[in-house]
């Protein structure tokens, strides 16, 4: 059994209902439990243009898929929910980063492990770091608190919701 962390975003047609279809779907996955949720956060869109807030929460599954047929899994579910890839970084129905997978590092074209960008984004650091052990979470890096220190403020905030009705 592996642990694994997902990052969830949407800034499209119902962000709230989006990360809640899919914490759903994240739970309903082959030989996978949903063990942990975050709350719900509000965030600037980092990317061009002018594009609406982000909402954005962070789960922990249990998994014995291994990390690539996860990915697939999550893109299947980004399908699922009406993801059009169009610009990169922009507005999007529902976005699933793979964050961590236990302790592995990869870099393939297809996955690359930590994910790439998660250690200056507030909006994933602080909801990973409500349901993690914050200590050697990542491989390599300074723990979460530290991260989170350094990490520019992009006005995050706790919107109050959770992903569970
Ligand atoms: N890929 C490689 N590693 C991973 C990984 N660990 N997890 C590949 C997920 N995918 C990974 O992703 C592009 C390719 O990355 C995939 O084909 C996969 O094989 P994508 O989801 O198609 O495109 P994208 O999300 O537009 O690009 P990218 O570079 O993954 O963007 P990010 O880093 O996901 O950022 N602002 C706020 N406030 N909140 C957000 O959640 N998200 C983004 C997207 C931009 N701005 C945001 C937010
Ligand atoms: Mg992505």
């Amino acid at each position: 059994m592996s642990r694994a962390y997902i990052g969830l975003g949407s800034n499209l047609d119902n962000p709230l209902a989006q990360l809640r279809h899919a914490t759903a779907a994240l739970a309903n996955l082959a030989v996978t439990t949903l063990v942990a949720t975050s709350g719900i956060y509000r965030s600037r869109a980092l990317g061009p243009g002018e594009q609406p807030d982000y909402l954005n929460a962070v789960v922990a599954l249990d998994t014995t898929l291994d990390p690539l047929a996860l990915l697939r899994a999550l893109q299947a579910i980004e399908q699922a929910q009406g993801r059009v890839r169009g610009e990169r970084w922009g507005a999007r129905t529902l976005d699933l980063d793979l964050l961590l997978y236990d302790d592995v590092v990869l870099d393939s074209t297809e996955l690359t492990l930590p994910h790439p960008r998660m250690a200056e984004r507030d909006f994933v650091l602080y909801p990973l770091a409500e349901i993690s052990d914050t200590r050697n979470l990542l491989p390599g890096a300074p723990d979460l608190a530290t991260l989170i220190e350094r990490c520019a403020d992009n006005g995050l905030s706790h919107t109050g919701w959770q992903l569970g009705q």
